[in-house]
């Protein structure tokens, strides 16, 4: 017999037996988006930020040949150090990671994609990723926007990322028929940054609001994913200002490095950390966490949803 592909730890597996709230947690800001050892503690804190919620964080990841839901703190440390390379897996990944054996972070298209096979309809990110500037050019379009017209997991995060083109990214999220919530906000927040001149199609003010369209939306069978975009905490937040400044000459080295593909996120995000000396780092951290609890809110509204809906059937 063939050996599972899937492996959960029993916190998971308990949780769903028994119909609890879960969060799907990524790894790929562990693995190539923050810094050792920030990451480690940051991962950290997400788990503990859902469970503060009420909720059952899974993080996921591949390792040893399995999909892995829930993460032992040995296989947390391997992807944070990235002493082996870390493979950045979205959908078409996985197959070559598992047969290969290989070590893989889960991007937000991979975790989606890893939580709908599990039944888990929430997760948490920092920002999402999207239309990259001069995609005219390059056609570098992340994967995320992809899986969120397929797969019917809700994504919390901070807006998409700042980098990126963001009228170009709703653009085309309009075109994927991908539901936007602006929570507590009618614009679109910008990562790092708390607000865009661009507005929110729609707008929660609340995780019972949230779980309430989610329901609707998904209630009717149309499938898909939806996008939850929460600002930065407003302590956290960056300078407008600065940030372009930064984020210019960020642009400037990885065009003059001809950063491409799937490495351009990462380069990016790191060469901000250093350039805003810690600054940007210290907004992601603040952001992901805030965004972890968020998540873990939103889904135990949605678990007692299904309670409300069995109690009338
Ligand atoms: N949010 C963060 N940091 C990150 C990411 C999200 O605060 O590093 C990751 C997510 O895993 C997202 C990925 O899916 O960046 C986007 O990468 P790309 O642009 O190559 O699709
Ligand atoms: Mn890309």
């Amino acid at each position: 017999m063939s050996e599972p592909l899937i492996e959960e730890t029993e916190e998971v597996a308990t949780a769903r037996a028994g119909g609890r709230p879960l969060v799907a947690l990524e790894s790929t800001v562990i693995a190539h988006g923050l810094p050792w050892p920030d990451n480690l503690h940051a991962a950290e804190a997400l788990e503990a930020a859902v469970r503060e919620a009420g909720a059952v964080p899974a993080t996921i990841a591949l390792a040893d040949g399995r999909l892995k839901l829930g993460l032992d703190r040995d296989t947390l440390e391997r992807l944070a150090r990235g002493g082996a390379p870390v493979m950045k897996v979205s959908r078409r990944d996985f197959g070559a990671v598992l047969a290969h054996r290989g070590l893989g972070a889960t991007t937000v298209a991979g975790t989606m994609a890893a939580a709908a096979l599990a039944g888990i309809r929430v997760m948490a990110t920092g920002g999402l990723g999207g239309v990259h500037r001069g995609a005219e050019a390059s056609f570098d379009i992340s994967a995320d926007l992809g899986e969120l017209a397929r797969t019917p997991v809700a994504v919390v995060c901070s807006g998409a990322k700042s980098i990126l083109d963001l009228p170009k990214t709703l653009e085309l999220l309009e075109t994927l028929g991908v539901p936007l919530l602006g929570y507590g906000c009618a614009r679109l927040p910008a990562f790092y940054l708390r607000d865009s001149e661009h507005a929110a199609p729609a707008r929660a003010d609340s995780p019972e609001e949230v779980a309430a369209i989610l329901q609707a939306q998904w209630g009717l069978g149309l499938g898909g994913g939806a996008l939850v975009a929460n600002p930065v905490p407003q302590s956290a937040a960056l300078d407008p200002a600065r940030f372009a400044g930064w984020l210019a000459e960020a642009e400037r080295e990885a065009a003059l490095q001809e950063v491409a593909g799937k490495s351009v996120t990462p380069f990016l995000l790191s060469r901000l950390h250093a350039l805003s000396d810690g600054a940007t780092l210290a907004a992601n951290r603040a952001l992901l966490i805030d965004n972890a609890r968020l998540a873990g809110r939103i889904a135990v509204a949605l678990a007692a949803g299904d309670g409300a809906v069995a109690a009338r059937g």
